[in-house]
C-alpha cells in the first residue's frame, strides 16, 4: 500500500519534547505572536533565538521513542511504501532511522538567512548578529515556518496525500492549517492515532486513542505481520 503518515507534537511528547496546546504546552509558556511569527522576529530576534536555542538543546538531549522507531521499521518494510510528513521541527524521525521525512514546518537543526535564503546546519545556539555563512548579513534565523508563512513542500505533500491508499494522522490536535486540512485531500482510507480525539476526528474513517508509543507500534505490527 502507499501510506502517508502526518505526525505532530504528540509523537515526540514521550521523548520529552513539549507539545504546544496541552495544559503545560509551549504556548502556555511563550506568546506564539512573539516567538513564532516574522513580526515577532523583527521586533525581538534575541527572544526568538532564545526560544529556539532552548528547543534545540531539548531536542539534542532527547531520544526517539518506540513510535518513531516503529515508523522507521514500516518505512524499511518491502510490503508498503511509506512517506512521513511531519509538522515537527525536531529530528527524531531521522534519528530513529527514517529517510523519507518531509518537514512541512521546517527543521530546528537548520539555519536560514532572511537576506539571501541560504540554508545550513544550525549551530547549537544562534544569536541575532551571527553572520550568514554565505552573504555575511546578520540576518540568520531558525529554518522553521512561522505563522503567516507558507509551509514547505505543499505541492509534493498534496500529491502524495491524494495518491495514498491510506492516510494516517499521528499525535496532532488538527488545530493548525493547512496541515489540519490534509485529511480532506486523502482519497484512500483515513485513520487517526492520537491520545484523544483531535479537532478533525470526524473527518477520519477510523480512530484509535492512546499513547503513541503503544498504539503506533501495535498498528505497524498489524501491517508488517
Ligand atoms: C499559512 C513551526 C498561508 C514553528 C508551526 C484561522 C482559521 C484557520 C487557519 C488560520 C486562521 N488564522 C490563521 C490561520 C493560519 C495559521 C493557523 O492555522 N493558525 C491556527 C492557530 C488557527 N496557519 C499558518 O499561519 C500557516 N501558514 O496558513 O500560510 C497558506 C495557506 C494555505 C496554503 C499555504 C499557505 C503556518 C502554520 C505553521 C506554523 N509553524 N511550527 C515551531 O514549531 O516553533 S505550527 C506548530 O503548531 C507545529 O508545527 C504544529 O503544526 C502546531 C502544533 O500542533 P500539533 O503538532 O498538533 O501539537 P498540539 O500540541 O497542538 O497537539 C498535540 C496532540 O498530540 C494533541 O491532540 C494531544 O492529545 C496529542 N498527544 C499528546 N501526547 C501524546 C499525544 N498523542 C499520542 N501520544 C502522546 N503521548
Amino acid at each position: 500500500m502507499k501510506i502517508v503518515v502526518l505526525t505532530g507534537a504528540g509523537i515526540s511528547a514521550e521523548s520529552g519534547l513539549g507539545t504546544f496546546r496541552d495544559q503545560d504546552g509551549l504556548w502556555t509558556k511563550y506568546d506564539l505572536e512573539e516567538v513564532a511569527t516574522p513580526e515577532g522576529f523583527a521586533r525581538n530576534p534575541a527572544l526568538v533565538h532564545e526560544f529556539y536555542n532552548a528547543r534545540r538543546a531539548n531536542c539534542l538531549e532527547s531520544l526517539p521513542n518506540a513510535a518513531h522507531e516503529a515508523l522507521a521499521k514500516l518505512e524499511r518494510s518491502t510490503q508498503h511504501e511509506l512517506t512521513i510528513v511531519t509538522q515537527n521541527v525536531d529530528n527524531l524521525h531521522e534519528r530513529a532511522g527514517a529517510a523519507q521525512v518531509i518537514h512541512m514546518h521546517g527543521e530546528l537543526m537548520r539555519g536560514l538567512c532572511a537576506a539571501c535564503d541560504a540554508r545550513w546546519d544550525a549551530p547549537a545556539t544562534m544569536q541575532p548578529d551571527d553572520p550568514c555563512p554565505s552573504c555575511a548579513a546578520p540576518a540568520t534565523r531558525p529554518d522553521v515556518v512561522w505563522f503567516g508563512e507558507i509551509p514547505y513542500h505543499m505541492d509534493r505533500i498534496a500529491a502524495v496525500v491524494s495518491a495514498a491508499d491510506l492516510f494516517v494522522a499521528i499525535g496532532t490536535s488538527a488545530e493548525v492549517y493547512p496541515a489540519a486540512g490534509l485529511v480532506e485531500l486523502a482519497q484512500g482510507e483515513t485513520l487517526e492515532l492520537n491520545l484523544e480525539p483531535s479537532a478533525r476526528t470526524n473527518a477520519f474513517d477510523a480512530r484509535r486513542f492512546g499513547p503513541a508509543t503503544e498504539i503506533v507500534p501495535a498498528w505497524v505490527a498489524e501491517l508488517t505481520g
